[in-house]
């Protein structure tokens, strides 16, 4: 399996979980403003949507999309502790999730880094993604995970959209259940390896 990724981007979270299985994996760097990879392939060509994560899974098969990356991950290693099995009531508990950090966070964040955002615009958004912050950090209050008591998928995903935060100009003192959950995915050896695989520590 080879991931394409871009260091810090959404493509962490898949790189975490690769890193969270103890699969055998290759990764290679996308310039995503040249659509060029490390190799200098053209990343169009491998992922016409133009950005991260892709992965290619073999057998000329490519995936892309995070929230599907990492189902179809867990659901292969058949790692239930890490994703409910399909089907079950707990499985949609954790698209819920999957879906809440997706929309709500990942792509809240998105106009933040858009230089052609207006200021007034900007700070539109992050008074929305202030609130969604803020019930992260009231259910953070209640589990030590964000979907209880035990490191899921949608961890790796949160995590990685969550560092996004203080570079955007959020003062994460006003989220102490927040920050330390940022502690405590950031001690896991998993993430330490893939920190420092991505050149971020
Ligand atoms: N819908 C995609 C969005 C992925 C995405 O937003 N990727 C960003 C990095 S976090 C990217 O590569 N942006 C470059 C671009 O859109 O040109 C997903 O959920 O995986």
């Amino acid at each position: 399996m080879k991931l394409y990724y871009s260091p810090g981007a959404c493509s962490l979270a898949v790189h975490i979980l690769l890193a969270e299985l103890g699969k055998k994996y290759e990764v290679e760097k996308v310039d995503l403003a040249s659509k060029k990879t490390a190799s200098g392939a053209d990343f169009l060509m491998i992922n016409p949507k133009g950005y991260v994560p892709a992965l290619d899974i073999g057998r000329g098969q490519m995936l892309t999309e995070v929230q599907v990356i990492l189902q179809y991950l867990a659901d292969k290693a058949k790692a239930t502790t890490l994703l409910p099995k399909a089907g079950t009531l707990a499985r949609y508990h954790a698209m819920e999730t999957l879906n809440f950090v997706s929309t709500e966070l990942h792509k809240g964040f998105g106009p933040l880094f858009n230089r052609a955002m207006p200021e007034d615009g900007k700070a539109a958004v992050k008074e929305r993604l202030a609130q969604r912050l803020g019930h992260l950090d009231s259910m953070l209050a209640k589990s030590t995970y964000v979907n209880g008591k035990s490191f899921t998928v949608a961890d790796a995903y949160a995590y990685t959209v969550l560092r996004w935060a203080p570079y955007t100009g959020f003062d994460m003192n006003r989220w102490p259940h927040i920050q330390s959950y940022m502690a405590r995915m950031g001690a896991r050896p998993a993430v330490q390896k893939v920190l420092a695989e991505e050149g971020l520590k």
